[in-house]
């Protein structure tokens, strides 16, 4: 574990803080001592070559060239111990990250919402249901375009910029983008995941150290990209539920019945809601297909057969 601390440090890698990451770690560290080997020797056998062959010991040249095995079988080696690399450890480590999602029930889902230039989070609130999100809601004050008029989200939760989660439980992020492509990227968790327009990506991680996390786009997204920051808090679970209830009651006085979102009294429901920029000749969708990810299957299933997040335009559509 020491000479994990110490490639971290060499790195500029902040310590891991999550239970997966050490494997990330170890193969960062596997990879950057094996790429290390390879310079040392490399570069003597670049100097032995420029000195056995210089123009005074080899004044003609010697078209036969080398006629021993060595570097055949070296050059083997390495291809044979990179392959290692990748199909041994690399290939197996991202399957099991792609794999084996903790169970539903377990596991924290949040929905992170990309956008120029912030990150939004959803999360269900006490009922474990999200609302229904619809891009024709999408406004200033409300920027994940959640469905006033649904019960599920009555308690639901919607911040920006801050995500809180518990220590030691699951956390599955789904990502989605509401523009361009975006990354969510936590070091300190070892996690990153691309948020693109159109898809949901699901990752996980397991916070085992409470504290003050950065969370930066990880994408060149545009002109503000060097500001997209947010912050990821891992809190006790006593701190984590006092958090919920904070977000709760801030959310009851923000809100003008029967709208649990942020919506300010007399602003249109539906229809081209202000701040909403829907793409050219964009079709309405239909409410049932603008269904929230809340009550689809598990989230790994949803990678490659899922439909378009309701606040995510379908590019081109
Ligand atoms: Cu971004």
């Amino acid at each position: 574990m020491n000479s994990l601390a110490l490639i971290n440090e060499f790195l500029g890698q902040p310590p891991n803080a999550s239970s997966h990451g050490y494997q990330i770690d170890h193969i960062i560290e596997f990879c950057h001592w094996f790429m290390a080997a390879l310079f040392v020797g490399w570069s003597a056998f670049f100097i032995y070559v420029l000195i056995r062959f210089r123009k005074g010991r080899q004044p003609r040249a010697d078209h036969a060239g080398v006629r021993s095995g060595i570097s055949t079988h070296l050059e083997f080696s390495v291809v044979l111990i990179e392959a290692v690399l990748l199909l041994g450890f690399a290939i197996p480590l991202w399957a099991r990250r792609v794999n084996q999602f903790p169970p539903g029930k377990e596991a924290l889902l949040v929905h992170v919402v990309a956008q120029q230039f912030s990150f939004n989070y959803h999360l269900p609130g006490a009922d474990g249901q999200f609302a229904r999100r619809d891009v024709n809601l999408v406004s200033n004050s409300n920027p994940l375009g959640i469905d006033p008029n649904d019960p599920a989200g009555k308690d639901d939760i919607v911040t920006t910029g801050e995500l809180h989660v518990p220590v030691d439980r699951p956390v599955i992020a789904e990502l989605s983008s509401k523009d361009v492509i975006h990354d969510f990227f936590v070091s300190d968790m070892r996690i990153a995941g691309d948020a693109i327009p159109g898809s949901l990506i699901p990752i996980w991680f397991t916070p085992v150290k409470t504290g003050t996390y950065e969370v930066i786009c990880a994408q060149l997204c545009g002109l503000g990209h060097y500001g997209m920051k947010g912050t990821l808090v891992v809190d006790t679970p006593q701190d984590y539920q006092a958090w919920l209830k904070e977000r709760a009651e801030l959310a009851g006085t923000q809100t003008t019945p029967p709208a649990p979102t942020q919506r300010p009294p007399g602003e249109p429901i539906g229809g081209a809601a202000p701040g909403t920029i829907p793409p050219p000749g964009a079709p309405k969708p239909p409410n049932a297909d603008a269904q929230g990810a809340g009550a689809s299957p598990h989230p790994a299933q949803q990678l490659h057969n899922a439909p378009a997040p309701a606040a995510s335009p379908t590019p081109g559509g």
